[in-house]
């Protein structure tokens, strides 16, 4: 976190990013549709994989959407502007913790899934080299800063544990799912057919075979319209900044062990209730 950043709600935030005003008026006035398909996420666990899903499932596995109109545009967040005047097909994309969700979901039959759990030690290595290749954050000096953050559970967008808890005790149903990054990346297609049954959306074996080909991550590095690039000098350190690597276990290139153990340490005192087997990795 840099001195410019915000904290609302006790929430932090990336202060060059957030307009209070703006995370306010969303939890009062945001009207969820019930039509809306809402991904809420932590960052840095697979967002921006999970829009290029929902965004080829919409157009069964054509390129023509994903590859003309950024993809922030093709699912706004919530927490600024532009999500307040998003058209339909409503993808709607979210970090906000729940209690800072629009109020309106809990009346709506809106579809959301919930995409936080990534192994948070590779959630650690992420946000070390984003915050690095852009503008916007300030700079970690060292994956042992980011981990600090981490353990101090002070990062920005707040506790992972406490997240990842609320998330858990969200039982899945017609109008949530849950997804783990490190399960889909083992097999998205049984994945991304998930996705589809609780969205209701029928797709044919040659059209599913586009989807996962064209979200792979080699494809969408490629993809100006969904890698960031786009961005732009203004905000980029580095031209690439989102699609990194895109693999599981990449913690072990840069965690020493010391640093390996005291993570497992916290992990097992805050998660100590949950049944091992809801945290699949390494
Ligand atoms: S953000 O900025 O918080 O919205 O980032 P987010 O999209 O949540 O997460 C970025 C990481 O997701 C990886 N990624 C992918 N992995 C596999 N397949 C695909 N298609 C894909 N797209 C994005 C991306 O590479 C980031 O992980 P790291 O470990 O940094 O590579």
């Amino acid at each position: 976190m840099s001195d410019d950043d915000l904290r609302y709600e006790e929430t932090p935030f990336l202060g060059g990013l957030y307009d209070p005003e703006i995370l306010k008026k969303g939890r009062k006035e945001f009207v969820l549709k019930d039509e809306d398909v809402v991904a809420v996420t932590f960052p840095k666990s697979g967002t921006n994989w999970l829009i290029e899903i929902l965004c080829l499932i919409h157009s069964k596995g054509d390129t023509k959407w994903i590859q003309s109109v950024p993809i922030w545009e093709r699912s706004p967040w919530i927490e600024s502007q532009p999500g307040f005047v998003a058209e339909g097909p409503r993808f709607l994309t979210s970090h906000l913790p729940i209690h800072l969700f629009p109020t309106s979901f809990f009346n709506s039959k809106a579809k959301v899934i919930q995409y936080v759990i990534r192994n948070p030690k590779d959630v650690i290595v992420s946000t070390y080299f984003f915050c690095n290749s852009v503008k916007l954050a300030k700079r970690p000096k060292s994956v042992e800063e980011c981990l600090e953050g981490f353990l101090e559970e002070a990062g920005p967008y707040g506790s992972w544990f406490e997240r990842c808890q609320a998330m858990l005790r969200t039982s899945e149903g017609e109008q949530t799912i849950r997804k783990v990054y490190d399960s889909q990346k083992k097999d998205t297609e049984r994945s991304v057919e998930k996705i589809c049954r609780f969205l209701g959306k029928k797709v044919e074996p040659e059209e599913l075979s586009l989807i996962l080909k064209n979200s792979s991550f080699e494809i969408m590095k490629e993809n100006k319209m969904s890698n960031y690039s786009m961005l732009g000098d203004v905000y980029l350190l580095q031209k690439n900044p989102l699609m990194r690597k895109g693999v599981t276990g990449d913690w072990k290139n840069y965690f020493t062990v010391a640093q390996a153990e005291a993570f497992d340490k916290l992990f097992q005192e805050r998660m100590a209730d949950l049944p091992r087997e809801l945290f699949p990795w390494e």
